[in-house]
């Protein structure tokens, strides 16, 4: 009998501390996002992240070679943010509107995501009242009105977000774990060369259009994306000017600022400053995260523009997260690479300011 209670005794150990090693999943598990959005909140405290627009695919001097990266031949890592762009999904193209097939780009994605990197979306799609035509079609100002729900072209609209809902669920771990990451639509609103743009839709109708988005969106990847809100280069925001398009706290986890030198270095250093101050000041009173979710200067005339022109602007925010040069398109490049003139700043100012790339981040 003693020795059937202490069998009995030894099972229920076992069994207890099964349970224990075996965590159940409950309701207050974080979600995908909300791991990353802690994950990114943690990292900020270190300093911030280089990200890069189509890393994998090309760089100045080279194009579709599997393996190369401009970054890693620079700096010997790749980047820790990958950026990725949607645009020719909604048409049903195997190609996205920058010729990237969209396999690659899943694979891409799940790589980097699997070696301890984060992944951002943005999707430039066609016009919706005239899809013939790309985002940059700008001749009609009804057309965000006509994608709200119950509105002329609202179903077609919601066929184009449920073909890029559709690819963004194939972002798998081998398990099978939906894979979390940043959507960053309707970007550089405040400008007016998106179809989506400050002239062509009414302060109401883009907020609405936002939370269309990001409900549609919420409803089929539930828990997986952090939801990013990125203004164009304004020069100075007023809170009354910034709030009047703000899609609102509680659907906007990072506000990023889109800023490319375009005129002069001293318009692009005030100008980027006082944005930076205001949003990422902005973002920390509100619980949310900040970045630079586009940036460069086209051509990189000017070799020392990282350390000299950019770091100072950067540095100006408030626990910037990172920031992401676009894509190094022949001479349209923007990012890091050996083959810029800006090479050797670049590498110095990134080992000075001890960016963070993905070896760090891992
Ligand atoms: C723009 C340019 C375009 C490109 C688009 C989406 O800034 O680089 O050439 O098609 O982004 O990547």
């Amino acid at each position: 009998m003693k020795r059937l209670l202490i069998l009995a005794a030894v099972l229920m150990m076992l069994t207890v501390s099964c349970k224990k090693s075996t965590p159940q999943p409950t309701d207050d598990q974080p979600t995908p996002a909300q791991s990353l959005i802690a994950r990114l909140d943690t990292l900020r405290k270190r300093g911030y992240m280089y990200g890069h627009q189509d890393d994998p695919f090309y760089g100045i001097t080279w194009q579709w070679e599997q393996g190369r990266s401009d970054t890693y031949e620079l700096m010997g890592d790749y980047p820790a943010v990958l950026g990725f762009d949607l645009g020719g999904l909604e048409e049903g193209h195997d190609k996205n509107l920058d010729s990237v097939p969209f396999n690659w780009i899943r694979e891409e994605a799940i790589k980097h995501y699997q070696r301890g990197g984060i992944l951002t979306f943005s999707w430039h799609p066609h016009n919706p009242a005239h899809p013939e035509q790309n985002a940059w079609y700008v001749e009609d100002t009804t057309v965000v009105g006509s994608v709200l729900p119950d509105s002329v072209n609202h179903e077609l609209f919601a066929s184009w977000m449920q073909m890029t809902a559709d690819f963004l669920k194939t972002l798998k771990t081998d398990d099978g774990e939906p894979i979390p990451f940043i959507l960053r639509p309707w970007h550089e609103y405040n400008g007016s060369w998106f179809w989506w743009g400050q002239k062509l839709c009414s302060d109401q109708e883009f907020k609405d259009f936002w939370r269309m988005t990001h409900d549609f969106y919420e409803a089929q990847l539930p828990g997986q994306i952090v939801w990013s809100c990125s203004p164009n280069l304004q020069g100075g925001w007023s809170e009354e000017q910034f709030l009047s398009r703000w899609p609102g706290d509680d659907i906007i986890d990072l506000i990023g600022e889109d800023c490319y030198q375009w005129g002069t270095e001293e318009d692009f250093i005030s100008q980027t400053s006082a944005d930076v101050e205001f949003l990422s000041r902005y973002a920390l009173q509100h619980g949310k995260l900040f970045a630079i979710t586009e940036c460069g200067m086209q051509n990189s005339p000017t070799p020392d523009w990282w350390g000299r022109v950019f770091r100072p602007v950067i540095e100006r925010a408030d626990q910037p997260c990172y920031f992401l040069p676009w894509r190094n398109w022949h001479a349209d490049h923007f990012g890091a690479s050996k083959d810029a003139s800006t090479a050797d700043d670049f590498k110095a100012y990134a080992t000075q300011a001890h960016i963070l790339f993905l070896k760090d981040i891992q």
